[in-house]
């Protein structure tokens, strides 16, 4: 399936909002939104604020936005304010990454999508560039506990571009950056040569590859098209302003994980216990900071596909 333009071979499981379909046929720019972060990732009522607002930025960029999630058992991309509303309602709707699709479809539920999930749902419907805040990845402790997020494995698989503003260092982001070398995705620094950590603009961790502007990085990802190789990481830094010093979150972060080994959590509920906790811990400050860093990418990952869909339009590059 190409990574953006005409919808093929999707079903009654796969449904397209009428605006995202008619951007696609018309080759016009779309960014694909995921939903675990509504869902899971930010406390009720922020979560559908950010949810609406991150939205309206894309745009506000040329771009039509489509959030991703599970409705009532079917892939949704493009969602109407009422789903929205269900996936930010604090009563809990299930996380779905790539092993729970099948089984949320076939009971009928409603689901956040993970990063995961929603490159596999956005690669489906055509769509090549996706906008979040950060993705998961190997958590300390990984060498016993083998807790590496489906989110590097399908970045491997899935030719679709990811903008995010690093990782968490809830996680061990050294490990990650391996794992993400491992299967085979290009980790590129937007205006930097390092690997951004989420609430702070660095981590001391070298990206293998950096550019400048989004006319850039669409050259490189229609490149990888051609080639036919996976998904692509980019790392775009939390503007200076928004930006946490690591001496105020460090210590509320070694606190979360302190917490959830003492409460013994596992598996599919380590992250979103994280992220509540590190939410409760900061008070505003990290809150604040976390929707500051998705505008920015929602704003870039726009500039992004219109780049991306205008290169298209040109012929962009041939295949091998
Ligand atoms: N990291 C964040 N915010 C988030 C997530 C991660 O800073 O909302 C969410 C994303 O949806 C990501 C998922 O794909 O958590 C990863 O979950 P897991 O570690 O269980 O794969
Ligand atoms: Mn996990």
């Amino acid at each position: 399936m190409p990574a953006s333009g005409v919808i093929t071979g999707h079903g009654p499981l796969l449904q397209v909002s009428a605006e995202v379909a008619g951007a696609l046929a018309d080759g016009r720019a779309v960014v694909a939104l995921e939903s675990t972060i509504i869902s899971h990732g930010m406390p009720y009522p922020q979560n559908l604020a950010t949810a609406r607002e991150i939205e309206q930025v894309v745009r506000d960029h040329g771009a039509v936005p489509a959030t991703i999630a599970l409705v009532g058992g079917r892939l949704r991309v493009g969602l109407d304010d009422a789903a929205l509303e269900r996936l930010a309602a604090p009563d809990e709707v299930a996380k779905a990454s790539r092993r729970d699709l099948a089984a949320l479809v076939a009971t009928g539920a409603t689901a956040g999508t993970t990063v995961a999930a929603t490159m596999y749902i956005a690669a489906r419907a055509g769509i090549g560039v996706f906008a979040t805040g950060g993705i998961g990845g190997v958590h300390r402790g990984a060498s016993t506990t083998f807790d590496v997020s489906a989110d590097l494995v399908e970045l491997g698989l899935t030719p679709v571009t990811v903008v995010c503003a690093g990782a968490k260092s809830i996680l061990d982001l050294p490990a990650t950056l391996e794992v993400l070398e491992t299967n085979g995705v290009p980790v590129v620094g937007v205006g930097t040569d390092e690997f951004p950590a989420f609430f702070s603009r660095t981590s001391g961790l070298p990206v293998a590859h950096r550019v400048n502007t989004a006319a850039e990085l669409a050259a490189l990802i229609a490149t990888q098209r051609a080639l036919g190789l996976g998904g692509v990481l980019v790392a775009n830094p939390i503007p200076e302003a928004d930006a946490l010093a690591p001496a105020e979150i460090d210590g509320i972060i070694e606190q979360a994980l302190h917490d959830a080994d003492e409460q013994g959590v596992k598996g599919k509920h380590v992250t979103p216990f994280l992220l509540a906790r590190v939410n409760e811990l900061t008070g505003g400050r990290s809150l604040a900071a976390n929707v500051a860093l998705i505008r920015n990418n929602a704003a870039f990952a726009a500039d992004l596909a219109v780049a991306v869909s205008a290169g298209d339009r040109a012929g962009g590059a041939t295949r091998t």
